[in-house]
């Protein structure tokens, strides 16, 4: 092997580091592939469904490093005529008052990582009970009606490319 072709060699093998492991049109962050979907509305539940069908959920967000991450991402794709929301994976639909990530039933508390925006969640007007980022709120938690049509961002794990229901 001549040494340029090697050189392409040692190239591809990076490209195929860095996405070789996400979903079509995800993007890799850490042990994560996410992507964003900004053309489709829908209610909590869809988006859930959504996320489903390309072998994802919605996002679970479990470290601050994970949630720069994430307002990273939806800031650069947000623009004028998205929705103010977007779903991520939090609901407390089981117990009012108890979070819970949906996909591993891990419990959101003051012992794990959780980064509400000051004053959420406010279980608004007949309650609210699914969890979004609000562009407004600076991509901080919020508690929203779970009927409310929103994007959504779902997340893969990077190594699998499948989602672990839990
Ligand atoms: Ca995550
Ligand atoms: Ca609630
Ligand atoms: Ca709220």
């Amino acid at each position: 092997m001549n040494t340029q072709s090697f050189h392409v060699l040692v190239i591809l093998a990076a490209i195929a580091t860095v996405y070789g492991d996400c979903p079509n049109g995800f993007l890799q962050h850490d042990e994560s592939c996410y992507k964003f979907f900004h053309s489709t509305r829908a209610t909590w539940a869809e988006a859930m469904m959504y996320c489903q069908l390309f072998k994802s959920h919605l996002a679970v967000i479990e470290s601050e490093r994970e949630q720069n991450f994430v307002e990273g991402l939806l800031r650069r794709e947000y623009h004028q005529g998205l929705p103010d929301g977007c779903w991520i994976d939090g609901t407390d639909a089981l117990v009012e008052g108890e979070w819970i990530w949906t996909t591993n039933g891990n419990p959101i508390t003051s012992e794990s990582y959780q980064k509400w925006f000051p004053g959420e969640p406010n279980s608004k007007g007949t309650g609210e009970d699914c969890m979004d980022l609000l562009h407004h709120e600076n991509y901080n938690w919020n508690d929203e009606s779970c009927e409310a049509m929103n994007n959504f961002l779902c997340e893969a794990s990077a190594t699998t490319g499948n989602m672990i229901v839990g």
